[in-house]
């Protein structure tokens, strides 16, 4: 609990958490089950290459997503690299500026061009019209993000694909047991790609997926994890090594028995984030949509400057010295990223809105291993360094030089530019 000021951990005071809350800790697998898994791969001596902890792994995927193929990849990158390929793109595809770098940079290691999108400041999700004035001769596909499990606007996106005659796709890494408008993610568009990354609500330490109600495109997506190999040497496609292992498959089917728990979990975390921040001024958690509420892995919010009297980039290192390590996804933005910074080749339009999110969005520890008494932790701070924002930014001024960080942060902050 926090008296005063100098009691923050960034000017001295005792860190809250000495072993930091993270955004994507891992959700735990459950330990006796996955060795069991382990040592059925083991006596079965089949360890990759399409086995079957593999092929029950994609079985469990089509249920959940209701899709007629799944198929699971080694990463959600390569599952949107492969997804690309199947769907022979060419050119440009438009993407939003607002989305992990993996989803630019997928489809550039696959020859193709990201073109950079707005998106809408409630969703963070493509915002179609800025879609349509992206679109070119060169564009061959629209990629959309459900950016933190928020769906699309999948109608309006699907009207604009369908005028231009292009494929829409879909990047699901946060969205596994998400819907949209009550119609389950993983059918949508032509194709859409998971991740099971071990920060995901579905892990497999490593893994990702492709869903498709598309029987060519699901052939398509097979023979490319596969290196192109039909049969036994025939060899009819530029493939890849995308496969999923018999280990990573087993800690997803590991993984899947927890689901439940884990979305419990943290939509038990969201409701006392948004009950415990509801006062405070400027501090705008980003609400879920009836959808969104499929899991509700990210805990999200605007930091908006007039109101709460700090901007995003002063509150996050008092957070984190705290052990409360808060994230500032996506910043920059794909667009400022060096590789895509030429406006010409990747930026046609505007991106006013990303720009402004970015600028001041955060996000929150979540998950099974985030108690109750933690988030009233955090939601104190918050609400201390809301109310205490003038008195800590003079503090800070005075002590820039000894802002003391927390001791297993990696992170380095700079000096406030108008205290050096
Ligand atoms: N598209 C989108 C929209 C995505 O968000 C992602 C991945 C992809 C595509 C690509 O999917 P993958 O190819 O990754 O399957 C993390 C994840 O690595 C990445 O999967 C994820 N999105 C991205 C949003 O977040 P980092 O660099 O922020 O993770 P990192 O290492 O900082 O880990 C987060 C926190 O979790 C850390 O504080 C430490 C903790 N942690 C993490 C791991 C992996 C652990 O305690 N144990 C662990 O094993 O990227």
């Amino acid at each position: 609990m926090k008296l005063q000021v100098r009691d923050l951990a960034i000017f001295g005071g005792q860190s809250l958490f000495a072993c930091p809350l993270a955004v994507g800790n891992p959700n735990k697998l459950d330990r006796d089950a996955f060795l069991a898994r382990i040592a059925d791969v083991l006596d079965s001596g089949q360890l990759t290459n399409d086995g079957p902890q593999v092929k029950a792994f994609e079985a469990r995927i089509r249920r959940v997503t209701g899709t007629r193929h799944a198929i699971a990849v080694c990463n959600g990158t390569m599952a949107l690299q492969i997804m690309a390929m199947a769907c022979d793109l060419t050119g440009d595809v438009i993407v939003p500026a607002m989305t992990f770098i993996a989803t630019a940079h997928a489809l550039r290691w696959v020859g193709l061009n990201p073109v950079f999108a707005d998106v809408h400041r409630r969703t963070h999700t493509l915002d179609a019209d800025s879609v349509a004035a992206c679109i070119s001769p060169r564009t061959s596909a629209i990629l959309g993000v459900h950016l933190w499990g928020n769906p699309c606007d999948v109608d309006r996106l699907l009207a604009v694909a369908k005028q231009h005659g292009l494929p829409l796709l879909f990047d699901a890494s946060h969205a596994f047991g998400c819907k949209s408008h009550g119609v389950r993610i993983g059918g949508l568009g032509d194709a859409e790609a998971f991740s099971f990354h071990a920060t995901k609500v579905l892990q497999a330490i490593e893994g990702g997926a492709i869903t498709t109600n598309n029987d060519q495109l699901a052939d398509r997506c097979r023979r490319l994890r596969n290196f192109g190999i039909t049969g036994l040497t025939q060899i009819n496609d530029i493939g890849t090594n995308g496969k999923m292992s018999e280990i990573a498959a087993a800690a997803g089917l590991t993984s899947f028995a927890t689901l439940q728990d884990v979305i419990e979990a943290n939509k038990r975390n969201y409701t006392q984030y948004q009950t415990g921040t509801a006062d405070i001024p400027g501090f705008d958690l980003i609400r879920l949509t009836a959808d969104h509420r499929g899991n509700a892995q990210y805990v999200v919010a605007h930091v908006v400057e007039q109101k709460f009297g700090m901007s995003r980039n002063d509150l996050l290192p008092i957070l984190r010295a705290e052990g409360i390590f808060a994230r500032s996804y996506f910043e920059p933005g794909c667009h400022k990223a060096a590789p895509y910074t030429e406006r010409q080749i990747h930026q046609p339009v505007d991106l006013p809105v990303t720009d402004g999110v970015l600028s001041d969005v955060i996000q929150f520890p979540t998950g099974t291993s985030v108690s109750s008494d933690d988030i009233a932790a955090v939601t104190d701070v918050i609400r201390f360094a809301q109310r205490h924002s003038a008195a800590v930014d003079s503090f800070r001024k005075a002590q820039n030089s000894q802002l003391v960080p927390h001791p297993q942060d990696p992170v380095v902050f700079p000096s406030l530019p108008d205290a050096a």
